[in-house]
């Protein structure tokens, strides 16, 4: 077309532009033919070496082919632009109609359960959960609790002692002594929480488990309350048919003391495989608080009295659902816990 040393290098750059597969190979070829050391601007700077005539033709040729390939090379570029732009977009593209992907559900273990359907049959009842230290005194443990220094219970053999002193509580009740020191009666609270005895774990036995007690403490308060806050809350826990009876027992903290036992839930009494044949169920114990407790918390026993009781939450957790070894509650295996969804 117009001189053969520009026509060589106008076809070298058509193919360069040929052969870009993307908007940087096009900047690549623009810089290699039309950039500041390009191709065609090196050749436009030397023409004044040439011949006045052969200046003129190499000088229009080469205009000619410069315009030609920056046409050639916005063309392209847009269409590069636009295309890279569509991959981009497919790319980001989220298809809202999949099917989300289903979390996986646990299950509350079965102590959480028996202890929050405890927890809110008393709460309904106005009584206030209180929770206190794990680490205790032997005061608050023991001492309080009108418990003697001789009783087995305060035996190096059944507590986890931290110090000759300080030990893991055997009982929530040292949160009960602690919340009547800071507080005047009337008192109705509920303490939950882990309690602590030196054992070697079997199907009866485990060196930790739940407990929740319960107090009320007040002007005119009875064993009669006692026995029908209990049947209620028995008839909650264990369906409307249940009953409870009183059998007397011993607690050092407590003067009358009563184990509480509920009807068989399964039998309802004629005696089967759970209650042992014997067609009654312990599930607690209870009594009306020791005048030496009021008195060492500064409540005068004169003025108010006030009733206790104790239960194990493993315990109740066992009836209620048929389990046999409280191992099961602590090993954490999937398949046992997995059965309580
Ligand atoms: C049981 C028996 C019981 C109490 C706990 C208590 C607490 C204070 C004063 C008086 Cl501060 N009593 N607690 C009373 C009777 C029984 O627990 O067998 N628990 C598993």
């Amino acid at each position: 077309m117009g001189h053969p040393r520009v026509d060589a290098i106008a076809q070298e750059a058509r193919e360069a532009v040929a052969a870009a597969r993307s908007s940087a190979d096009l900047e690549q070829a623009r810089v290699r033919f039309l950039g500041r050391q390009g191709v065609l601007t090196q050749l436009l700077r030397s023409l004044g070496t040439l011949a006045p005539e052969e200046r003129r033709l190499v000088g229009a040729a080469a205009n000619e082919a410069k315009r030609m390939l920056e046409a050639l090379l916005e063309e392209r570029l847009a269409e590069a632009l636009e295309s890279e732009r569509r991959a981009q977009r497919t790319r980001a593209r989220l298809d809202l109609t999949l099917p989300g992907r289903r979390p996986a559900r646990g299950v509350l273990h079965p102590l959480t359960r028996v202890h929050d359907e405890i927890v809110a049959i008393f709460a309904g009842l106005g009584f206030s959960v209180v929770d206190g230290p794990e680490v205790e005194t032997d005061y608050y443990n023991f001492e309080a609790l009108n418990i003697p220094r001789d009783h087995p219970a305060r035996d190096m053999q059944d507590t986890l002692y931290l110090t000759e002193s300080t030990l893991l509580r055997t009982h929530t009740s040292p949160v009960q002594i602690r919340t009547m020191l800071a507080q005047k009666p009337p008192v109705r609270i509920i303490v939950p929480g882990r309690v602590f005895r030196r054992d070697v774990a079997d199907a009866s036995h485990s060196p930790m488990f739940h407990q929740v007690e319960g107090l009320a403490v007040d002007r005119n308060v009875t064993m009669a309350d006692l026995k029908g806050t209990l049947g209620l809350f028995a008839r909650e826990m264990f369906g409307p048919e249940s009953r409870i009876r009183f059998r007397p027992s011993f607690f050092p903290f407590t003067e009358p003391s009563a184990e509480v036992d509920v009807l068989c839930f399964v039998c309802h009494g004629q005696g089967c495989r759970l209650c042992k044949q014997g067609g009654w169920l312990e599930i607690l114990g209870s009594g009306m608080v020791h005048p030496q407790v009021l008195k060492n918390v500064g409540y005068d026993p004169e003025e108010v009295t006030g009733w206790a009781f104790g239960m194990g939450i493993e315990r109740i957790a066992m009836l209620k659902y048929g389990i046999d070894d409280l191992r099961l509650f602590f090993d954490n295996d999937l398949r046992f816990l997995r059965q309580f969804a």
